[in-house]
């Protein structure tokens, strides 16, 4: 899973990247985007580790990408530049609260970018299958298909409207598969304020506009985070900074991209598995290795809200609670699950 930060020039991305990651942004990266990876806070994991004491912990991971931003100035080249994010599951954009201008107005736009690279890709195609549908070429059923599944998209991105509560049917799902569109794209705010002051208006103004919101001083607290270690309390407190915004931010994130996790534990190693919500026991054993997928027999599954409740595999076992499942089993959030192979 990779989640572009994306957003205007100048607003924080890079900071927020460095703030989540750790990674320092490398100059000679920027123009690309860099990639960075960052752990999934889980109090669930940690209290499995508790009680397994594995050799090995793995926790989940999430890929952030950070992005050169893109420019309020020549609005032209956004499209262009908007390319390196076709391949992110979800977006974070960062708005510069911090430089005092108008945030609302800065989603707005960057809803509206997106919208206009969209209309660019999809247009490019439908003036090309314009010209093909009035040639005597084989599949030109297929083509006039297609053309009917994009003519109705365009016309929402030619309102303006980001394509978030457009409903696509088998046709459009296909016709625009290649497309990644920017506009469907889950999208999660990033306010970077200038200190702890929080404007509950301007928050729910953006929420309006249908992207949940994190905000908080993130340029502060990462400065905060490079102090020797003796002086970070001290000057959190002068700021009147909380606790770190890490935890917030990544958990937005993970909740915005509509995956689950679940678990595999033994005494060898405990390991959280990302999974997108709705997969069923199968693709659970493909995302742990191929090989389980193949010859997959059974998964045994209990949820891990009994394990830690009852303190351990034998005492869910023996309240009834532990569960064969069979291939088309769609796995729950939280579920521990052991997979039964042969190959
Ligand atoms: N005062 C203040 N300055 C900040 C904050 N966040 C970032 N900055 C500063 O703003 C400048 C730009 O920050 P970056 O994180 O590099 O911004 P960016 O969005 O990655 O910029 P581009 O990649 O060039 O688009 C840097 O000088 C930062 O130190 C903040 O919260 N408060
Ligand atoms: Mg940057």
């Amino acid at each position: 899973m990779r989640i572009g930060i994306v957003g205007y020039q100048g607003t924080g991305k890079s900071t927020v990247f460095e703030l989540l990651t750790g990674v320092k942004p490398d100059p000679s990266k920027h123009h690309t985007g860099q990639v960075g990876v960052t752990v999934v806070p889980d109090e669930r994991f940690d209290r499995l580790v508790e009680m397994y004491a594995p050799k090995k912990e793995t926790p989940a991971k999430i890929e952030l990408l950070d992005t050169p931003g893109i420019s309020r100035g020549e609005q032209a080249g956004n499209a262009q530049r908007l390319g390196v994010i076709r391949e992110a599951t979800a977006l974070a954009q960062v708005v510069g609260g911090f430089l005092g201008g108008n945030a609302v107005g800065e989603v707005e736009d960057f809803l509206t970018d997106l919208v206009l690279a969209d209309l660019q890709v999809v247009t490019n195609r439908i003036e090309r299958l314009k010209k093909d549908v009035t040639k005597p070429v084989p599949n030109r059923a297929e083509l006039q298909q297609e053309l009917d599944a994009l003519l109705p998209i365009a016309a929402r991105l030619e309102e303006g409207s980001t394509l978030h509560d457009m409903e696509f049917d088998d046709a459009q799902e296909k016709a625009t598969r290649s497309f990644s569109l920017l506009s469907r794209k889950r999208q999660l705010v990033l306010l970077n304020t200038a200190d702890s002051t929080i404007d509950a208006d301007v928050i729910g103004r953006i929420e309006a506009l249908g992207c949940p919101v994190v905000a908080g001083p993130f340029g502060l607290e990462l400065e905060v985070n490079q102090l020797p270690e003796d002086e970070r309390a001290i000057f959190a407190e002068e700021m009147g900074l909380g606790e770190s915004s890490r935890a917030r931010v990544i958990q937005a994130i993970f909740q915005l991209t509509d995956y689950i996790t679940f678990y595999t534990c033994d005494e060898k190693e405990v390991h959280a598995w990302l999974l997108r919500r709705g997969s069923d026991a199968v693709e659970a054993a493909g995302a742990i290795h191929s090989d389980l997928a193949r010859g997959f027999i059974r998964a045994e599954v209990m949820s891990t809200a009994d394990l830690l409740r009852l303190g351990s595999e034998k005492e869910v076992k023996a309240a009834g609670l532990h569960r064969t499942e069979g291939k088309d089993y769609i796995v729950q959030d939280g579920d521990e699950i052991v997979i039964r192979f042969n190959v």
